[in-house]
């Protein structure tokens, strides 16, 4: 069905009072690639318009289910109503596997203070400290972080002066997060607090140091349905040392421990490039982007790893491994694409996937002709070129930005300035860069920051894809309309779907998804029914 999409977003956007149309027009971009390189622009990371349906988060999401969350013995502790605990208690697919039995494991957990109305009247503060001392006797973990939720802004509990005070007192670390709901727009401002946190209080705490010669961090990688796992094993194949995640399946002695790696990998560049930033400042590790979701995806990104070490044994490996995995994901890649080839896709995820996971769709011959983020950034759709010319708002004012210098003894520079300009001399090979999901999507797409409901019915209708990819509130409302809805933030308790295996995975699940004949028989709204339903005399 052929979709003018600048008709479509004039028609969409006339329901709209005056202001709200002028500013969902500047969030709703019809994609062009300009001959000087540049994309449109949009209206991105500000906040949603109140009375709208929206697919986002809160604050207090990004920090301690996204990024805080996925490892394992930071033992978590939410101080705030047991609401936000409950909501956030294992609803994030995020794996991890302990080292043996053992081993310390607190992700089944749901640690809260479970604050009431007089303590939301006299304080907190003794409630928190109780909890602090009750969760280190039960578990003795190797540390604690203590989540602020919103009441807890609002009357001012210190939440960092008790974490000092307790840690002072029980001898492990002890750290607060002041990422109450509200502080930013979304739950991008809760991985920025988390990044700065696990800055301050975490990175380079262990100086243990490890001999193999290729050692990198994965960074924005949160193992949801075991894609860690999968890109943890290619690694290892490939004989590269990953030191830490951020944050899938990894401890807190990994993540204090990365500061001894080579190389930053960036998988999701929204929820971890603060880290990937200071960190190279400190301490003088490079980072690059990179993206494992795709088959083709994550053998460029690995030969980028070969080149970066420059090292001819470590490449040979990394091609034997990509030709061993290549073999199978064509056979079923090709198989899949003869049912696939030509249908159309639409992706609304968080900060990065509705960009990866184009092309995933890509490989089998789909296209993506609607994506857009919940929370993305500029930068995320248009790339970190547009960094120099954004403006500082006051919801991102809120937000702490630390001030890094270079270590005085532990900085070191891990390549030479020449090296670097050597390398980015290649094709493929930034630093320091994204090129954000516009400049790959083809011209015309439509790209919607922070849909609202309504804006995804009237794109339903107008192109109706053959899948739509979201979460779990969009699902079933779209799902009635006769549309498949694939999760991409839990992958409906499916997956992995990083790596090669997970493109197979991926592959396999999008053919019986989008090649099911179930959807025919769901009438969607605006399809008269062909029967009138029989009448039913009253009695
Ligand atoms: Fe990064 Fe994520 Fe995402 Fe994200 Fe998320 Fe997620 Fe996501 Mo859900 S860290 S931005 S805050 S890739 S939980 S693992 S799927 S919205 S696109």
């Amino acid at each position: 069905m052929s979709v003018d999409p600048r008709v479509l977003k004039e028609e969409i956007l006339q329901i709209y009072p005056k202001k709200l149309r002028q500013k969902r027009s500047e969030s709703i971009v019809i994609n062009e690639h300009r001959e000087d390189g540049s994309v449109p622009e949009i209206k991105a990371n500000v906040r949603s318009n109140p009375g709208i349906i929206t697919q986002r988060g809160c604050t207090y999401a990004g920090c301690k289910g996204v990024v805080i969350g996925p490892s394992r013995d930071i033992l978590s502790l939410v101080h705030g109503p047991i609401g936000c605990s409950f909501y956030a208690w294992l609803t994030r697919r995020n794996q991890t596997r302990p080292e043996s039995l053992e081993a310390q494991n607190f992700i089944n957990y749901c640690l809260s203070t479970d604050m009431q109305e007089e303590n939301i009247v006299f304080g907190g503060e003794k409630k928190l400290k109780e909890a602090v001392r009750e969760a280190f006797h039960l578990f003795h973990p190797k540390a604690i972080a203590i989540f602020s939720t919103c009441p807890v802004g609002l009357i001012g509990d210190d939440v960092h002066a008790v974490a000092r005070e307790m840690k002072a007192e029980l001898g492990i670390n002890i750290f607060g997060f002041s990422c109450e709901g509200y502080r930013g727009v979304s739950q991008s401002a809760g991985h920025h607090i988390a990044n700065n946190g696990l800055f301050k209080h975490i990175i380079g705490n262990d100086e243990t140091e490890h001999t193999e010669r290729f050692k990198i961090n994965l960074l924005g990688e949160y193992n949801i349905g075991g894609d860690g796992f999968v890109l943890e094993d290619i690694l290892n194949r490939c004989g590269i040392k990953q030191i830490s995640t951020f944050s899938g399946n990894s401890t807190y002695a990994t993540m204090a421990n990365s500061h001894t790696a080579d190389l930053n990998l960036v998988m999701c560049h929204r929820s971890i490039n603060y880290v990937a930033e200071m960190m190279e400042k400190r301490f003088g590790i490079p980072w690059m982007k990179v993206n494992f979701i795709g088959a083709t995806a994550t053998a460029k990104s690995l030969r980028r790893i070969g080149e970066y070490f420059e090292d001819d044994g470590l490449k040979a490996r990394i091609e034997e491994v990509i030709a061993e995995e290549m073999a199978k994901v064509e056979v079923v890649q090709a198989l899949v694409k003869s049912r696939c080839q030509g249908k159309t896709a639409m992706l609304f995820v968080g900060g990065s996937r509705a960009h990866h996971y184009q092309q995933l769709f890509t490989e089998i011959g789909m296209k993506t002709v609607v994506a857009g983020y919940e929370f993305g950034h500029r930068d995320d759709y248009e790339g970190r070129k547009v960094l120099p010319g954004l403006k500082v708002d006051a919801d991102s004012k809120n937000i702490e930005e630390i001030d890094v210098v270079p270590d005085p003894e532990r900085f070191r520079p891990r390549r030479t300035p020449e090296q670097i300009a050597r390398l980015e001399a290649m094709t493929e090979m930034e630093f320091r860069d994204y090129v954000g999901m516009m400049p790959e999507m083809d011209s015309d797409a439509m790209v919607i920051d922070d849909i609202s409901h309504y804006e995804t019915e009237r794109i339903l209708e107008a192109y109706r894809p053959d899948i739509f990819c979201a979460g779990i509130k969009e699902k079933f409302g779209v799902q009635k309309m006769g549309i498949p809805c694939k999760q991409l933030h839990s992958y409906d308790y499916g997956g992995p779907y990083a790596g090669f295996a997970g493109a197979i995975n991926f592959f396999n699940d999008i053919d019986r998804l989008v090649n099911m004949k179930i959807w025919r028989y769901a009438t969607p709204p605006w399809q008269p029914p062909t029967e009138q339903p029989e009448q039913v005399a009253a009695d």
